[in-house]
């Protein structure tokens, strides 16, 4: 079925209800926490309070005596035990020199190199006793100095002797030789300087695990609060404990959101894997919200300069980029990609540059691993491109609209100079709808009112392209990537025509198990509550790479697409077995096979009956059931596209900057379920102004400690933070997947900080203020105005 006949099925575009929301909100919804095993013990760890010291010595002889202690285990209990966790999963150096993968050991061997490395594990019978032996576990600890500032990294301590100067990696992308020619030609060239600031995930629910092993059977079982339960087997059992993967059994119940930081391969959920078996107890760790902020992979974290040459109409020849991107102290599980091959490829966005060159460097530093978080990559290069683009404007006098207008890449497929071709799309008419909504027209007139009241006003647009769907084999190969990323799905009809789906997609918060089944009683021709999603568990369901990379719809949902096309298949075979026609002359709509040229039917429930109540089955051409499986690997991406517009109030006696209007027109092509896909722009657009105006993660540049540890230190947005959002579409549907969707998942988060930032540069233009960085608290605003008065 194509995606153009997919679109016009009952149920898709229907704001269906979520079927997941009723356990939520009824508190039966089954989180990690939630779960007690027989014999249940409590993990805490020991966690290093320096950024950066040798351990000499560790003595756990106090801890073991306490009441109700079963282990305590260090690195010296696993070394040489289990490898590392793996890291470096998706890219090489482009320079020649290997990438630099220094080990990550499960417990600290040696050395810690930022507060919270984790030093040993305690298990006791209670969480109290966990918590007052591991008080009690001395370490004796050499306190080295730290470098903390990537900028500072070449000439800080080493972190690894596999990277004495902290470099991790240098990537490049582009024609060096052709962009600086085309530089040489430029007309204008517009410079920035940017830093996109480091930020914590924050999920509602912290990580959490349970490990626990069957002696009986030798198998291993871990709870965990993850996004993609398959990838976290394979890499637990492949790279680290070195255990057939049939043995091990991972299980992500419903998980409290995760943005990308639950998409790694953690060290404890390794050691509780891994101490259950010599324990021979279920030992359950929930992380606390400090250690969270201290230990689940940051995100972001990039200082840039970027150049743009122009010729005299202000029309982009090339563009320039150098981006400095901070890995943290270890490489994180998909580190590497991140400010590589989904970001610098992402930095043509919706403008036809002919010449684009990006190099990246990858620093080590006594900081917490940086990793994917919402958008992961994309944020950085819409950031940095949405923020030039406007910069370009305002030097050549041009609108925020106009320049991006004169740019535009107008006709598809569209290969960019950065590896990406895209596939279709309508920037103008995105941009044009945006205006419309915003109400642009009428900006003029707001500015005078703002201006009666004392305060500025300014406007500013974003117009941002993702690449989701992620990641095609064939292209993810191509960028140098070790693994491709298809998806896996499982249709079964029960005899009574009713259907459960196991997908390796992962809901935590994306309401899959609404989404996908209309999906499946779109094709089915049956009730959405007629059909039942599995998802999570490598116990049920076949094979999955999980969710992130807004990939869910577009690569699982198109994975059940397939299936179900053999599902049809096949029970086109049955229909014409019970009409006694042709399989040929069958067809199927609306849950009837029917006789071409007759008015024989039979309905989806009878042929589902008749497959497992089979009467004189013509056993060889037909096998009894009805359930397919089916993998779908991706051509290519999907790029979702639109343009938001944000208008800001600044009061320039005190720099709080307040959002007024914020308007977001997206292409996220065929769209399955409109409420389900507003709540996801929604959720995006506020992490988005939350890092332009609230969010910073900050280490003391000394002595690494996290300054911003707590939600008293790192300002979380609220709902009174913002205004009624306009949230407005437009469609063409994708052209390589089945269901002709796009991801949504990120976009509020990838679009929404330029167009804020843009904004508040727009209203201090008039005081001079040419640049800044996020977030604009009030005390930088107000600082920005000063300097700029001084
Ligand atoms: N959808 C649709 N029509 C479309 C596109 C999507 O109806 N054209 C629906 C999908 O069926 C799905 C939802 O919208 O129910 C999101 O789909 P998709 O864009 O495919 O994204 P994923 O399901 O793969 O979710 C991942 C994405 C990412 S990468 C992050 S980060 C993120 C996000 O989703 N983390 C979230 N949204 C989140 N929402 C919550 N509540 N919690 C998180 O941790």
């Amino acid at each position: 079925m194509g995606a153009s006949d997919f679109s016009k099925l009952p149920h898709i575009g229907e704001g269906v209800r979520r079927k997941e929301d009723y356990r939520f909100l009824t508190g039966a919804g089954q989180y990690t926490d939630d779960i007690t095993q027989a014999a249940q013990t409590y993990a805490v760890f020991v966690r290093s309070p320096h950024a950066h010291a040798a351990i000499k010595g560790i003595d756990t002889s106090r801890a073991k005596a306490m009441p109700g202690v079963v282990a305590v285990f260090t690195g010296a209990d696993i070394d040489g035990k289990m490898g590392g966790l793996p890291c470096g999963w998706l890219i090489t150096s482009t320079d020649g020199t290997p990438m630099k993968e220094p080990p990550h050991p499960i417990l600290a061997i040696g050395k810690a190199r930022y507060v919270g490395d984790q030093v040993a594990m305690v298990i006791a019978d209670t969480l109290e006793q966990a918590k007052n032996a591991a008080e009690a576990v001395e370490v004796d600890y050499d306190v080295l100095p730290a470098v903390i500032d990537m900028r500072e990294a070449s000439q800080g301590p080493a972190l690894h002797d596999a990277a004495p100067d902290n470099h991790c990696y240098k990537w490049a992308i582009g024609d060096k030789g052709q962009v600086d020619a085309a530089f040489a030609q430029a007309a204008h060239v517009t410079k920035i300087d940017l830093t996109n600031n480091r930020l914590v995930p924050n999920a509602m629910e912290p990580r959490a695990a349970i490990g626990s092993y069957n002696r009986a059977t030798e198998e291993y079982t871990l709870y965990v609060a993850n996004q993609n339960p398959h990838v976290e087997r394979l890499l637990m059992t492949a790279f680290v404990l070195g255990l057939p993967e049939h043995k091990v059994r991972v299980i992500a119940p419903d998980v409290g959101g995760g943005f990308g930081s639950k998409i790694f391969l953690y060290a404890e959920d390794v050691a509780l894997t891994w101490a259950a078996k010599q324990t021979n107890r279920s030992i359950k760790w929930t992380c606390e919200r400090s250690e969270s902020f201290l230990t689940d992979a940051h995100g972001r974290d990039h200082i840039s300069h970027a150049e743009m040459a122009m010729d005299k109409d202000g029309k982009f020849l090339a563009m320039r980029v150098h981006t400095d991107a901070n890995m943290g102290a270890y490489l994180s599980t998909f580190a590497s990609a991140v400010p590589t091959i989904l970001y610098a490829t992402l930095l043509a966005g919706q403008y036809t540059c002919p010449q684009i060159y990006v190099e990246v460097d990858a620093w080590f530093t006594n900081t917490a691993p940086v990793d994917a978080y919402r958008g992961a990559g994309r944020p950085e290069a819409t950031y940095l491109l949405e923020r030039l683009v406007s910069r370009c404007g305002w030097d050549l006098g041009l609108s925020q609209a106009e320049i991006r207008k004169r740019n535009f890449i107008n006709s598809w497929p569209y290969q960019t100079p950065v590896a990406l071709q895209y596939d279709v799309g309508d920037y103008l008419g995105a941009l044009t709808k945006a205006e419309d909504m915003a109400d642009v027209a009428g900006f003029e007139q707001r500015k005078a009112a703002s201006a009666a009241k004392g305060l500025l006003r300014g406007i500013g647009y974003s117009s941002y392209i993702e690449a989701c769907g992620i990641a095609p084999s064939n292209i993810a190969g191509a960028l140098g990537a070790r693994a491709g990323l298809f998806e896996c799905g499982e249709v079964r009809v029960h005899p009574t025509g009713s259907v459960t789906v196991f997908t390796g997609s992962h809901s935590h918060g994306q309401g899959h198990e609404t989404t996908f089944a209309q999906v499946v009683a779109a094709r089915l021709g049956i009730a959405v509550d007629a059909v039942d999603v599995v998802h999570g568990d490598t116990g049920r369901v076949p094979f999955g790479m999980g969710t992130y990379g807004s990939r869910s719809i577009s690569v699982g949902g198109a994975a059940i697409m397939k299936a179900l096309d053999k599902i049809e298949t096949k029970a086109k075979k049955i229909a014409a077995h019970l009409m006694e026609a042709s399989d040929a002359d069958v067809e199927f709509a609306n849950g009837e096979f029917t006789v071409k040229g007759t008015d024989k039917k039979v309905t989806f429930g009878q042929v589902a009956l008749t497959a497992y109540v089979p009467h004189n089955y013509p056993l060889d051409k037909l096998e009894p059931g009805l359930n397919e499986t089916a993998f779908y690997d991706p051509t290519n991406f999907t790029f979702p596209a639109g343009t938001y517009i944000c208008e800001v109030e600044v009061d320039p006696a005190t720099g709080k900057t307040r959002v007024d209007k914020f308007t977001a027109v997206d292409d996220f092509g065929t769209i399955i379920n409109p409420m389900i896909v507003e709540g996801q722009v929604h959720g995006g657009i506020v992490q988005g102004i939350g890092q332009a105006l609230l969010e910073n993660c900050v280490y003391d540049k000394e002595s690494g400690q996290l300054l911003t540890g707590s939600f008293m230190d790192y300002a979380m947005p609220r709902a009174d933070d913002f205004p009624e959002f306009k949230i407005g579409t437009i469609c063409t549907p994708c052209t390589h997947n089945p269901l002709g969707t796009k991801g949504c998942g990120e976009a509020g988060a990838i679009g929404s900080p330029p167009a804020v930032i843009n904004a508040v540069l727009d209203a201090l233009k008039p005081l001079g203020v040419t640049e800044f960085d996020m977030p604009a608290s009030p005390g930088r605003v107000w600082e920005a105005i000063q300097s700029a008065k001084a």
